[in-house]
């Protein structure tokens, strides 16, 4: 029996040396597993004589048990000692002063986009939408403009490659909203051209467009924003009327005079450069081009499915870069698309 006491001695002295989850159920196995010492002994009563068999197995007992109890009483400490030290490790001090979210503020050009789009909304624009990446057929052909057309060259287009590095020839970086618009009345005959009275055509597109150009007052990448009214009567004249009125409002100003320079474009005829000039303030006396517009090609209604003997429409496009410039008095352009804080905290 000195042996027994020994045995469960030795097993306390084992299992107190470890703090090791793993280790400590492979020195369980040297005294409980299957040829552990404990288990030997329990094997071993068969050969004992009958008289001695009860004795001794009960002996053998109570010091398994004894070991068992060390075991567990091991395993629940090693597993408070993890618990105590995730605790410590993740501890949370409530009381540190919180770190604030920084606050984000619009784009300037944002800004002034939204204010555009609210200010055509209150008329009854809708604001509409389209692909960056175009097809040729949306942003020049059904434009318009002809195959020969400089703006289609590469010098002045950004054209897409095919995967194996070719060229895309048809596929391109919008150049304008334009296409927005052209799709948007393709979609909209299919929904109602065969109507006696089609309903009218009264959209504004916003929007990134893309050219080749950069210097200070160009990037590659800038913003557009065109307007799209076509409806039967619609004439010139509304045009003007609509034009004046929106900025006027957006400059919050009726202190400036609006002027129809002649011009052309493939997409209108007869077509103007629209000019501003304000009567009183910093910029006061000096005419600036602000956007250029005319009445639709007949040849955009016919190629969008509009009949141009009953319908007519006005478009005009803006630069909202432009316009963001002049309303908060910035000088280069590229200031808007560095990303530079310090810049862009100011509108915020
Ligand atoms: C400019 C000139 C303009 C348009 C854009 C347009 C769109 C359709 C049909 C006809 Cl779907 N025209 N857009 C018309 C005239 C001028 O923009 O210099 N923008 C900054």
């Amino acid at each position: 029996m000195d042996n027994l006491d020994q045995i469960v001695s030795e097993a306390q002295v084992a299992f107190a040396a470890i703090s090791d989850p793993d280790a400590l159920e492979q020195a369980k196995a040297r005294f409980l597993g299957k040829s552990g010492q404990i288990t030997e002994l329990l094997k071993g009563l068969g050969k004992l004589p009958p008289e001695e068999k009860k004795t001794a197995g009960a002996a053998i007992n109570v010091a398994k048990t004894a070991v068992e109890n060390a075991l567990n009483a091991r395993r629940e400490a090693i597993r408070k000692a993890a618990l105590e030290a995730r605790l410590a490790e993740e501890a949370l001090d409530v009381t540190l002063p919180g770190r604030a979210e920084a606050r984000g503020g619009l784009h300037p050009v944002t800004r002034t986009l939204e204010r555009i789009e609210s200010l055509f909304a209150s008329i009854g624009f809708e604001v509409a939408d389209g692909p960056e990446i175009e097809e040729d057929f949306h942003n020049f052909t059904a434009l318009n403009t002809p195959e020969d057309h400089p703006a289609r060259s590469m010098h002045d287009t950004f054209y897409l490659q095919n995967p194996d590095g070719t060229l895309a020839e048809k596929v391109l970086l919008r150049t304008h909203t334009s296409p927005i618009q052209a799709r948007y009345m393709q979609a909209h005959v299919a929904k109602y051209g065969q109507l006696e009275k089609m309903p009218e055509i009264r959209i504004i597109a916003p929007g990134r467009v893309y050219r080749v150009d950069s210097d200070a007052t160009h990037s590659p990448m800038f913003h557009q924003v065109e307007g799209l009214w076509v409806g039967e009567n619609v004439s010139f004249a509304d045009l003007k009327g609509v034009i004046a009125d929106f900025l006027k409002s957006f400059f919050e100003t009726d202190d400036l005079t609006v002027r129809f320079r002649p011009s052309f474009f493939p997409f209108t005829e007869p077509s103007a450069e629209i000019d501003v000039a304000f009567m009183s303030g910093a910029l006061k006396g000096r005419w600036l081009e602000i956007a250029g517009c005319g009445m639709v090609h007949p040849n955009v209604l016919k190629i969008a499915g509009i009949d141009p003997e009953k319908y007519t429409g006005f478009a005009f496009g803006f630069g909202p870069d432009r316009l963001t410039m002049l309303r908060y008095g910035v000088n280069d352009l590229r200031l808007f698309f560095e990303g530079d804080l310090r810049f862009l905290r100011q509108f915020a």
